[in-house]
């Protein structure tokens, strides 16, 4: 296991939102999303990535309003790929559609076995640990497939109740290092993270809760001031995204992109 895997990427691999992505999926509904704004915001964000390492776009897909959130459909760790079984019926067809270019771009590619669903947003990966959020989306057929693969590839899973009112695991926490959590008050009070440090997100800051840490940054969604207060204290680099029109179909941060490192680089 390599000290840092769960952050260091060379790759990363992106879908462009479709124009349907205002039907996309949301809990209590709310307004649609404005497509032209997501492109906009969702191009700032790859531009990112592309300063970090190796970036590819892949075409939108209008058959799937939620395929901008890419994350969902498979799950990249130690040099493959898991092709994953979405638990949104409208998103099943995602994980099929994003198989080819798993292939070019990361090579071996594992389906997930047996029938049971996960969703990539309920999977948190630290160097040498997998959680895995129990959730409306991810069952328990789905974790257990999942925690054998991982195991296979150097992982042990963590099973983790994620609360009822909260979407996927990672809506409420994301990784700043090997050994620290960002995560909302709500999700810590659970005891999830036992034996790791947890950074709780201010009060009323809950939305910062998804952030990602790539290489030497972490991105936080844009209007979180005291979250990027504290983190910059504790000594992160901060980088800020405005992601309003995700948010209104219930995306974040970590759902935009798949983070992965190549095999030949030796850093994954
Ligand atoms: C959905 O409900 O599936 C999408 N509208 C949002 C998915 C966000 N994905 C994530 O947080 N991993």
């Amino acid at each position: 296991m390599t000290e840092g895997r769960s952050y260091r990427f060379t790759h990363f691999l992106c879908r462009e939102p479709a124009r349907s992505v205002t039907d996309g999926l949301r809990e209590g509904g709310g307004p649609n999303p404005d497509a032209d704004l997501f492109a906009r915001q969702h191009s700032d964000y790859v531009a990112a990535l592309r300063q970090l390492g190796d970036v590819t776009v892949l075409p939108p897909l209008d058959a799937f309003p939620d395929s901008v959130f890419i994350e969902d459909a498979a799950l990249c760790a130690a040099g493959c790929a898991i092709q994953l079984r979405p638990g949104a019926p409208s998103r099943f067809g995602e994980a099929a559609a994003l198989r080819p270019a798993l292939e070019d771009a990361v090579g071996d590619v594992i389906d997930l076995p047996g029938d049971g669903r996960v969703d990539g947003g309920d999977v948190l990966l630290s160097d040498n640990e997998a959680f895995i959020g129990l959730s409306a989306r991810t069952d328990e057929a789905g974790f257990d497939a999942l925690a054998n693969v991982l195991s296979n590839l150097g992982y042990r899973a963590r099973r983790v109740e994620t609360p009822p009112e909260i979407l996927h695991f990672k809506t409420d926490c994301g990784l700043l290092d090997s050994e620290t959590i960002f995560s909302t008050r709500a999700l810590a009070a659970t005891g999830c993270f036992e034996g790791y440090r947890v950074i709780e997100a201010p009060a009323g800051e809950e939305a910062a809760a998804n952030l990602i840490r790539v290489n030497d940054l972490v991105f936080v969604a844009a209007g979180h001031p005291k979250t990027c207060d504290l983190l910059s204290t504790r000594g992160y680099e901060i980088r800020e995204f405005d992601i309003s029109e995700a948010a209104k179909v219930d995306g974040g941060l970590s759902c935009m992109s798949l983070r992965f490192s190549a095999r030949t680089t030796g850093v994954d």
